[in-house]
């Protein structure tokens, strides 16, 4: 893999806005991911945080990891209590205040969905994020409909694997036509804080997809975190792009076309998988690739 992309390390400590001694585990993607994202935003947010692992991670009051106000809420609610705390803002002519409703993929692709689309159908002014860690973790590592197929989870164990493949929550965020739309990953960091500067300064809906992997939950050493978050990228599993108004794709960063079999031979949850069905996973990420490519071409296509 190339050499390791520049970091802002800059504007993150200038803005250090998660403090330690979180409740997270040793090398977590969801804290990584928090870090950045609350650096480009600043201290003038308010975190909705639906039950998922940062629920725990963040610690309860008075003793919060963040040095921003946060609203813990229920687990399906991820969009209308964004939308409630924007409406709230609204009434007290409070425009400068970023709502950022956090939430992982378990509320968002499966659970939230239903309160994301209202609020997205409104184009509510909050920013969406989903950290994906492609199961839900806090409970123990149960599969979602982020997860890949074949994954092992405790509820897709070897003896019944997931045979469907992961929900593109993208393209069903697009397919509501809001301004903004984009994958990011903690594997690019100025990427990702680029992504919510760039969310923070565009008024109404915006939608954040975060790969943030998982030590506990796939089956890995703490230390490859970001490694692994760039090779999903290089591998073409997990594409950074952004789509906007729905309508115009771009794609933000050459994937350096490395064969799957290295990001999922790093991971235990992958550990059973048999030369033939790599060969069957590599076959769906490179049709979904080209898939992806279309898109972009049909509309604008660059690489930056
Ligand atoms: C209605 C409801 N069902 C189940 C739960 C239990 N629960 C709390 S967190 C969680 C898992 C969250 O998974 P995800 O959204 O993927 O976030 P992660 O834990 O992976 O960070 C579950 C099932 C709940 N709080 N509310
Ligand atoms: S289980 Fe995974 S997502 Fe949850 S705190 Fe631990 S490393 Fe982070």
């Amino acid at each position: 893999m190339g050499g390791t992309e520049r970091m802002n390390h800059e504007k993150t400590h200038e803005n250090e806005l998660v403090c330690s001694g979180h409740y997270a585990c040793q090398g977590c993607g969801a804290v990584i991911a928090m870090r950045h994202a609350l650096a480009a935003l600043g201290p003038r947010t308010i975190v909705v945080l639906p039950a998922c692992c940062w629920s725990v991670i963040a610690g309860p009051y008075p003793y919060s990891a963040l040095r921003v106000p946060v609203f813990h809420t229920a687990f399906e609610t991820g969009g209308s209590t964004a939308s409630g705390v924007r409406a709230a803002l609204e009434m007290q002519g409070k425009s400068d205040i970023n709502v950022l409703a956090w939430a992982g993929d378990g509320g968002t692709f499966d659970i939230g969905l239903q309160s994301l689309s209202g609020a997205v159908e409104r184009n509510e002014d909050i920013i969406y994020t989903c950290y994906d860690n492609e199961a839900y973790m806090n409970t123990g590592i149960q599969q979602s409909s982020a997860t890949p197929a074949r994954a092992w989870t405790t509820t897709s164990p070897e003896a019944h694997p997931k045979d469907t493949q992961k929900k593109n929550i993208v393209q069903i965020l697009a397919g509501h036509k809001i301004p903004y739309v984009a994958t990011t990953s903690i594997g690019f960091p100025d990427d990702l804080i680029a992504k919510f500067e760039k969310a923070k300064s565009i008024r109404g809906t915006k939608f954040l997809h975060v790969l943030a992997p998982c030590p506990s939950g796939w089956k890995y050493s703490s230390q490859l975190s970001v490694r692994l978050a760039r090779l999903a990228t290089h591998c073409k599993v997990f594409p950074i792009y952004e789509v906007f108004d729905g309508e115009t794709y771009v794609i933000n960063v050459e994937p350096e076309g490395r064969p799957v079999k290295e990001y999922l031979s790093l991971q235990g949850r992958f550990s059973h998988l048999t030369p033939r069905q790599i060969d069957e996973i590599q076959a769906r990420v490179d049709y979904d690739w080209e898939h992806l490519l279309h898109k972009a071409m049909l509309e604008k296509f660059e690489f930056e």
